[in-house]
């Protein structure tokens, strides 16, 4: 009986090691799986959006809020929450992300200067709409990835 408590207790501590995110990422993560992606509303036309790119598989919009002189997110009309759940079955459509994202670059006049692509994925890098999208920023210096600690 001891020894069965202790290891459901020792299994329940790897699972939330595991599992890697917060009960509040978590719970604010299903909830916005649940009520549906913003993006595809914006894919629908039923939100309003600066649409800078469209083709039957991607579509590419200015975000809300700019992190950067130019700024523009480069979604796959198809949903996958997260990186994390994309497979080998995406691997082109990924690619082609890529590619759209290099045509906006030389668009928008930063391909010499720099640019940098992002995907956020899941709470440490704060990933907030769970849609996959990247982000193409540009425009200045960005600094460093990542502040040092
Ligand atoms: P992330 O934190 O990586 O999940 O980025 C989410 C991005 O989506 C962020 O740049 C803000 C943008 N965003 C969120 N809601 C909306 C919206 O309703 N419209 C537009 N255009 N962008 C949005």
């Amino acid at each position: 009986m001891r020894y069965t408590l202790i290891t459901l207790i020792f299994i329940i501590i790897l699972c939330i090691g595991l599992q890697g995110q917060s009960n509040d990422y978590l719970k604010q993560k299903n909830d916005k799986i649940e009520q549906g992606s913003i993006f595809t509303k914006i894919i629908n036309r039923e939100l309003p959006a600066t649409i800078a790119y469209e083709d039957s598989e991607i579509i590419a919009f200015v975000p809300l809020r700019l992190q950067a002189p130019i700024h523009l997110l480069i979604v796959p009309k198809r949903e996958i929450y997260t990186l994390n759940d994309a497979s080998e079955n995406d691997a082109l459509l990924l690619g082609k992300m890529l590619l759209v994202a290099q045509k906006l670059a030389v668009e928008k006049g930063i391909s010499e200067s720099g640019y940098r692509i992002s995907i956020n994925t899941n709470e440490d890098s704060g990933q907030s709409v769970f849609h996959i999208h990247m982000h193409l920023l540009g425009g200045k210096p960005l600094g460093p990835m990542v502040t040092q600690e």
